[in-house]
């Protein structure tokens, strides 16, 4: 029989920022669900990507002085950036695709050509209102208090010549697709889409520009490019090789799939994309999963906002597995979750280091101490199994199909939860069955002892495999420590209670997931993420003494303004400048000065600076030198920098500061 293929994606990216724990959480998701295909035998390809036109990306790059390619390239394939992501997140892709691929290019051109040559693309002008950021365009009626009703900021007027795409058309396919299949979930995004897009009427969407150019160029009509949406959905079919030759999965099965996106970009999977698609006579994807969003302080993360948080340093100090646990057993899929560095602290230690790494470690630990690494044969079965017996191995036997039940409902959280279930289960039974009290008499309960060590490997192996998905480094090592083969780790086996050889070698190893301090990992997590925060800037600056000065002491120091009346370079120094400075005494005072790297003498006289006049003078390179200029210094990439402290002008001569 024909291995059923499986196609899966997740949105592609914008590059105009680097990603946060938000785009990850996505990725991830989709990843697990990806992984439980391929555990259920099929035939997976997993799509990702990046999507790199648009206006924002123009302007950012502009920004930055650098073409809108060099911008994207940096945060797409650069150090720390997208690719290096997911590569860090263990995430198994089996494409990437970035819409600035010479072939999704072609492949975008001919499907525009396609839906004008067949009249659902016409010309027309352009009125509305556009909101930069989301990249969409909006109705007057559409506006929520006149702001975007994705992400409520202002929105700009905008009319010009622009092409169409007859989105009205297709409202009656649409409102039955949304509201007589199962193709939209959860169920409450159908009843968002009806109510404020198909109920109020669908109108004909603006699907070219021609006020920037970093986009896709109609090729029929030179100066529009296709509008972004329009270029960045086409990539889940030209990314299968619809309308070029890079790839030839298209007609071979693959379509249609399954997209995961997030609860704002909804509306353009659910009703946008199928129409492209009916209008193209292509059907439409199987599923469309709206997930909610990651909070952080009961707001949308975003760069712009300062909130976001950097999924690098919460896999570099927790764990890769870890996060991706966390992530999926927090947050019901569909709905939003409030993020915390606590939270993510509480399910380790929770979840992963009492519950599952116990179970695990305890057994293991058990196994060796009283039977020298490996069960005796026989160990398998009990002539008079206990109450607490059958239930473990009942609970254990059927969690398989409990949890594929959930998986394919795009519950990963409630699949966790049953797994975690046996797992507590098989904890109680660690308890009910005392084996340190069996091991005294290891000749007459050492029988019982093994027969109870091998329910505990089972219960461990079986829970091992469903969790492969969400943590497929862990497991493996879960796999090495309890003696599980590859024949003891497929999805067949993971419904057939005694799959594990009697007699396997059980190897206590590292413990999978040590415990984590929180106090101490806050504080570790606080400065990694201010080390990030200057190595993003190249901005180093010297950590604040600790040490108190007490307000008697920091008084005796008397800081003045001081106007430069004469500056000049002393001869035979590469670093010194001589000041002539007017301290409203009356005499002049002279200072000298290590600055010259970063100032020249003439640039800096009529300037009013600050400096403390009470020092004991000091001689250098032979001229005296009655106080000390104040600057505020710090490193830039890696080089000292260096500021006189300048005040405004009107500030009078020999003025004090206090
Ligand atoms: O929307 N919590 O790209 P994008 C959960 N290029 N998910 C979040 C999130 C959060 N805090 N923040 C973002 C785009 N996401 C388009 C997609 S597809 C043809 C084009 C999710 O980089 C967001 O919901 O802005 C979306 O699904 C994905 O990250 C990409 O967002």
């Amino acid at each position: 029989m024909d291995q059923k293929k499986f196609y899966i994606t997740t949105p592609i990216y914008y590059p105009s920022d680097k990603l946060h724990i938000g785009h990850t959480y996505c990725t991830v998701a989709t990843d697990v669900l990806a992984r439980y295909h391929r555990l259920l035998g099929e035939d997976v390809m997993f799509l990702t990507g990046t999507d790199e036109h648009g206006q924002k990306i123009e302007d950012k790059a502009k920004e930055a002085g650098v073409t809108p390619k060099e911008f994207v390239d940096r945060i797409v394939e650069g150090p720390r950036g997208v690719v290096d992501l997911w590569k860090l997140m263990n995430i198994s892709n089996d494409r990437f695709i970035r819409t600035t691929d010479g072939y999704h290019v072609q492949s975008v051109q001919r499907i525009f050509k396609k839906l004008h040559e067949n009249g659902d693309i016409y010309k027309g002008t352009y009125k509305g209102k556009y909101c930069k950021p989301c990249e969409s365009f909006w109705t007057e009626s559409q506006l929520v208090d006149g702001k975007c009703p994705d992400c409520g900021r202002e929105v700009q007027a905008a009319e010009e010549e622009a092409y169409f795409f007859r989105l009205s058309k297709y409202a009656g396919r649409i409102r039955d697709l949304l509201e007589n299949t199962d193709f939209l979930e959860p169920r409450s995004r159908v009843h968002e889409m009806v109510r404020n897009f198909i109920d109020p009427g669908l109108e004909d969407l603006c699907v070219s520009r021609t006020s920037f150019s970093w986009g896709v160029p109609v090729d029929f009509d030179p100066g529009h490019v296709v509008y972004v949406w329009v270029d960045a959905l086409s990539n889940y079919i030209t990314a299968l090789g619809y309308e070029n030759d890079r790839y030839h999965d298209y007609e071979q099965g693959w379509w249609p799939g399954v997209n995961i996106v997030g609860k704002e970009i909804v509306r353009f999977h659910s009703i946008i994309w199928p129409a492209m698609l009916m209008s193209l006579g292509e059907p439409v994807p199987k599923k469309c999963f709206g997930h909610g969003w990651l909070l952080l302080d009961g707001g949308k993360m975003s760069k712009s906002k300062g909130n976001v948080v950097d999924p690098y340093i919460l896999a570099e100090q927790f764990g890769v597995d870890a996060l991706r646990f966390f992530l999926m057993r927090t947050f019901p899929f569909g709905s939003d979750g409030n993020f915390s560095n606590e939270l993510l602290i509480q399910t380790i230690n929770t979840d992963l280091a009492n519950d599952l790494g116990n179970l695990v470690s305890r057994t293991t630990a058990m196994a060796g101490k009283y039977f020298g690494n490996a069960l005796p044969a026989g160990c398998g079965t009990w002539k008079e199994p206990l109450s607490f017996d059958k239930e473990l191995q009942e609970l254990a036997g059927g969690l398989r199909d409990r949890y594929a039940a959930e998986m394919d409902h795009f519950a990963p959280h409630k699949a966790l939860e049953e797994i975690f279930k046996v797992i507590q289960r098989a904890n109680k039974y660690i308890d009910e069955n005392t084996p340190w009290a069996l091991a005294k008499d290891m000749e007459q309960n050492g029988p019982r002892l093994a027969h109870v060590l091998y329910n505990l490997l089972e219960a461990a192996r079986i829970c091992g495999i469903l969790l492969t998905p969400f943590m497929p480094e862990s497991t493996e090592k879960l796999f090495a420590q309890i003696g599980a083969g590859e024949e003891a780790r497929t999805w067949d086996s993971a419904a057939r209670w005694g799959a594990l050889p009697e007699t396997a070698a059980v190897l206590k190893g590292e413990n999978l997931f040590p415990r984590v301090d929180m106090d101490k990992a806050m504080e570790e997590l606080e400065a990694a993420v201010e080390a990030a925060r200057q190595a993003e800037s190249g901005v180093e600056l010297e950590p604040q003494l600790t040490e108190k000065v007490d307000f008697d002491t920091f008084c005796k120091s008397d800081f003045r303004v001081v106007k430069v009346k004469a500056c000049e370079a002393v001869k035979k120094s590469e670093k010194l400048l001589k000041f002539i400075l007017d301290d409203g005494t009356g005499v002049d005072r002279q200072i000298l000065s290590g600055i010259h790297k970063w100032y020249e003498p003439e640039d800096l006289v009529g300037k009013t600076l600050v400096a403390i006049v009470n020092l004991p003078p000091r001689k250098m390179m032979g001229h005296e030198s009655n106080g000390m200029l104040i600057s505020a210094v710090h490193k830039e990439k890696g080089e000292e920098a260096l500021h006189l402290l300048m005040v405004d002008d009107a500030i009078p001569a020999g003025a004090k500061l206090c």
